[in-house]
């Protein structure tokens, strides 16, 4: 049953920070009338990014109390978008949300496929390989997906027209969401307008989201993100500076490991793409900035 509820006004000063003050998936308390929303319980986890606004930074929070987040990207028609996909990694990685990635219409390119499949293997996500098209649907990854998706409150997302809606079509019985004709997805028509949370049968819940352009981070510091990529924190402790951020310094382990095809070109691009973005935001002069400096310790040796 659907209810539409007012919000108590308090909930708008309190929650300043956050462009919205109830996500999808809150839990709630209604006030003594029982019919406005007087409390919103506090989060298990989000996923949240930084909003496009003007003035302050604030954060749109996805979804909120979701045990697990799943990325779809297709390999083409939208073709792969690195950034995108590594924004959402980082920002379940810095909830501690396990992370599962779809590679959605693997039929459109194996060499894609396995190109990518490649690059996320240290990513921390699990890496699944779907595709949805009667006849050619790929039956075993979209079973352990089901599977995944039983055990969870799931919340999937990425580009529009990547798949998502038909994704969950073909693997939960008996929904059936709108899916989009590419032609009005590539003229900004996005298919799904609004975050549905769906029960599943058999258990657990999925919530669909609209198609997202873009996923920086909100207000990560420059010394967290290194720990955002499992990948280039696996290698930290053999940098020769403990406080190297990989982004140029001499005899960094994580420079050595891109350049010897560990870690992929396009994942320590978007690492130093945010890390750029994260030491602008931490610049003294720049109102807003909310974390220290990195300071001149830079150079310390490890020993
Ligand atoms: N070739 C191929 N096409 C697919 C596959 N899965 C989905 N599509 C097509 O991709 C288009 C977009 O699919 P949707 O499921 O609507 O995409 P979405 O991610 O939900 O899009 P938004 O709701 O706008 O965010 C549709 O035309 C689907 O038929 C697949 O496995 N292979
Ligand atoms: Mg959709
Ligand atoms: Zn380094």
């Amino acid at each position: 049953m659907r209810h539409q509820l007012p919000l108590a006004g308090k909930l708008f000063e309190t929650r300043s920070h956050e462009r919205r003050p109830l996500a999808v998936g809150d839990r709630i308390v209604l006030d003594e009338t029982g019919k406005a929303i007087d409390a919103v319980l506090p989060r298990s986890s989000q996923l949240h990014r930084r909003a496009a606004a003007e003035g302050e930074e604030q954060a749109q929070v996805l979804a909120a109390n979701i045990t697990h987040v799943l990325a779809v990207a297709s390999v083409a028609s939208p073709p792969f978008q690195s950034e995108l996909v590594d924004g959402i990694l980082a920002a379940a990685q810095r909830e501690r949300i396990p992370a599962t990635l779809v590679l959605s219409k693997v039929d459109l390119d194996a060499e894609l496929t396995a190109h990518w499949t490649m690059v996320y293997a240290h990513s921390g996500a699990r890496v699944l390989a779907t595709c949805t098209v009667p006849g050619k649907s790929t039956e075993a990854t979209l079973n352990e997906l089901g599977q995944l998706l039983h055990q969870n409150r799931s919340v999937v997302v990425g580009l529009s027209g990547a798949g998502k809606s038909s994704l969950l079509n073909a693997i939960v019985p008996g929904v059936t969401l709108r899916t989009g004709d590419l032609n009005h997805i590539r003229q900004g028509r996005h298919t799904t307008t609004h975050t549905e949370l769906i029960p599943l049968p058999g258990g657990g819940h999925v919530l669909d989201t609209p198609g997202i352009r873009n996923f920086h981070l909100f207000c990560v510091g420059s010394q967290e993100l290194q720990f955002l990529f499992p990948e280039i924190a696996m290698k930290l402790p053999e940098c020769e500076f403990r406080s190297c951020l990989h982004d140029g310094e001499e005899h960094c382990a994580v420079k050595a490991a891109v350049a010897r095809g560990e870690i992929g070109p396009t994942r320590y691009r978007s690492y130093c793409t945010m890390l750029a973005e994260a030491l602008a935001a931490e610049r003294p002069s720049q109102k807003g900035g909310k974390n220290p400096p990195r300071g001149g310790g830079r150079r310390r040796p490890r020993r």
